[in-house]
């Protein structure tokens, strides 16, 4: 195995802090688009270069520079924005990207096909709008997703304030950011202490953290790099189960890499959080594969070195000692729609999206819809892990005002919407993902109908299935974690999983592997009938599949309830 760096480590090692050539890069007006070493760069700033993928064999042919563009990810913490940011964030979708929001599986935003010389100024407007793109891509933590609606009790509320002063302590420090995008002065003196944490060469890999507040696992916990799981006893906040190693990516056919659920290592009260959080960062900076990025992710580390070390390492340089973890229990891991009353007597309303993607499309005018509202409403917006969102803190008697709206604009597809299509995830591929290998958000319209035919046919149109779909085994939908999930191989060929549970915490398995539509249907039509026919009271689609021996459940157990 090599030990040599990886290309990244010299990129990051010489870049001076993420600084670069990109601000020259952005300035040259020859081509739009950046070197590649800059592109490493600018994903560390919330941006890749993409290519219009179905404008590529066209433009080739026409001795044509690709069709380049820029994605752009916002760093939004919990998924909270107010609806002032909706609006910039709106006209910026209009004016300078392709006309559509996309909320993404980490509950946040990304703007595609923004061209060369707008990307400073979207940057920028974001800035002003009080919000941020730093650390929402590269090897650094990354915007640190939690429950979204956590204005449910007192408890929720702090367990919200933690996920998002977590997420900012934890972002690279560097004035990069200023000087590139914001116009801000260059340090006169080149920083030493630049990056307390990171240092010169940041992380291995990109680092996942996850806040979920128990019965809800909206946010997939057991698939974060580090995942929190709050112990709320009598409406009080304890603290956190300290959960350690997930993650969903792997390549075809290297059984060296995988997908894994993360192990729960411990507890620690809340004033303890952060140092945790920190110990677990700079554990995996000095451990973690900087050879082959393939292996670079903290789930590798922990099953390299072994679960015990590894948490024995993090308590050395804590100086203290993981608490025994707390029992807790989680019921689902979808999305509660419709109207939810906080504790404080607030409503919230949770509003279905396909695929996360805000655009005006037939009868359903996500964006202007959204947009309405957002002129309109005096809580905040919050994004949630599924693609959906919720319009949240919403007065008893602004309901009426907020339903007349989201009727006026079709977007009470969930009062109605099968249980399928209400469970269904499907991350972005093509045209702008450079790694999809086959369609995944566009081919979601597709499925869904042939899939809710079936269900009906034996009469399972409400039975609440996760369904995920992956354009390439990367897992941005978290596919492994599907009752049902379509992994992409090629062009409308899948791999198809089966048998998740619903709380997210049972990965699925391989059932059919390279198969297309047709074979897809075949295989699940009697999966459908037997589930109908032999289902027991209240039985998810996943654990009858296991129960029933289609699938066999060898996926490693992650602790649920721990005698407390
Ligand atoms: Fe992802 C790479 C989109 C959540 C695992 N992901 C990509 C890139 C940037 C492709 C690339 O590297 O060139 C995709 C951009 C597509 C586009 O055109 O927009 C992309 N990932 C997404 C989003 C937008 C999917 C979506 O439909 O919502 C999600 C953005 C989240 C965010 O706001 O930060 C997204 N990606 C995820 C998740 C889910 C999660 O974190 O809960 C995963 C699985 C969890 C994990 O990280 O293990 C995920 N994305 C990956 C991987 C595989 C990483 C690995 O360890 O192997 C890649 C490829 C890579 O990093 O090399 C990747
Ligand atoms: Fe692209 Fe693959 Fe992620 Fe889908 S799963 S967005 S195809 S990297």
């Amino acid at each position: 195995m090599s030990t040599e760096l990886s290309d990244l480590e010299r990129i990051k090692a010489e870049s001076r802090h993420l600084r670069g050539t990109l601000a020259e890069g952005l300035r040259d007006p020859v081509t739009n688009a950046i070197s590649e070493d800059d592109n490493k760069l600018l994903k560390f700033h919330g941006s890749y270069l993409q290519d219009d993928r179905d404008l590529r064999d066209e433009r080739r042919r026409q001795k044509l520079e690709p069709a380049y563009a820029f994605m752009l990810r916002a760093r939004l913490p919990s998924g909270v924005l107010t609806p002032a940011q909706w609006l910039v964030f709106d006209r910026l979708a209009r004016e300078y990207a392709n006309g559509t929001l996309r909320i993404t599986t980490r509950q946040t935003f990304q703007w595609h096909g923004i061209i060369k010389r707008h990307l400073k100024p979207t940057i920028a407007a974001i800035h002003e709008a009080l919000a941020t793109t730093i650390a929402a891509c590269g090897d650094v933590v990354r915007n640190v997703v939690s429950t979204p609606n956590p204005v449910e009790s007192e408890a929720h509320a702090q367990a919200y304030q933690w996920a998002t002063y977590l997420s900012e302590e934890l972002s690279p420090k560097t004035r990069a950011y200023h000087e590139i995008w914001l116009d801000g002065e260059p340090l006169v003196d080149e920083p030493k202490q630049e990056e307390p944490l990171y240092g010169t060469t940041y992380l291995p890999r990109k680092f996942k953290i996850g806040l979920a507040i128990p019965p809800l696992n909206d946010i997939d916990v057991f698939a974060q790099d580090l995942g929190l799981i709050a112990i709320i006893e009598a409406g009080e906040l304890k603290g956190f189960n300290v959960a350690v190693g997930g993650g969903m990516g792997a390549t075809h056919g290297d059984g060296s890499t995988y997908p894994r659920l993360a192990s729960v290592m411990g507890f620690v009260t809340p004033d303890r959080v952060l140092a945790v959080a920190e110990a677990a960062v700079a554990v995996q900076r000095d451990w973690g594969n900087r050879s082959e990025r393939k292996h670079a992710r903290l789930k590798y580390t922990i099953d390299k070195h072994g679960l015990a070390a590894f948490k024995a390492e993090v308590e050395k340089r804590l100086g203290f000692a993981l608490s025994p973890e707390r029992a807790f229990h989680f019921d689902h891991n979808g999305d509660r729609y419709g109207w939810v009353e906080g504790s404080d007597g607030r409503w919230h309303l949770t509003l279905q999206i396909e695929s996360g993607r805000l655009a005006d499309v037939g009868e359903r005018r996500w964006l202007t819809g959204l947009r309405e509202l957002a002129n309109v409403h005096q809580g905040d917006f919050r994004l949630t892990c599924n693609q959906n969102v919720i319009i949240a803190n919403v007065a008893v008697d602004q309901r009426a005002h907020i339903d007349a709206i989201v009727a006026a604009h079709g977007l009470d597809g969930y009062r109605t919407d099968s249980g399928i299509r209400r469970h269904a995830v499907a991350c972005v591929a093509l045209p702008t993902c450079g790694l999809a290998m086959a369609e995944s958000e566009r081919y979601l319209p597709a499925i869904l109908p042939k899939l809710e035919a079936l269900l009906e046919s034996h009469g399972l149109r409400d039975a609440p299935i996760l369904l995920r779909l992956s354009g390439c085994p990367n897992g941005c939908s978290r596919p492994y974690l599907g009752e049902i999930a379509l992994v992409g191989r090629g062009p409308g060929r899948y791999d198809l999983r089966l048998g998740a549970d619903f709380r997210g915490q049972r990965l699925n398995r391989s059932y059919r592997e390279n198969v297309d539509e047709a074979a897809i249907l075949e295989a699940l039509a009697p999966l459908f009938a037997g589930y109908a026919a032999e289902r027991l009271q209240g039985e998810y689609f996943g654990d009858f599949l296991v129960r029933s021996g289609v699938i066999a459940d060898q996926a490693k157990p992650v602790v649920d309830e721990v005698a407390a």
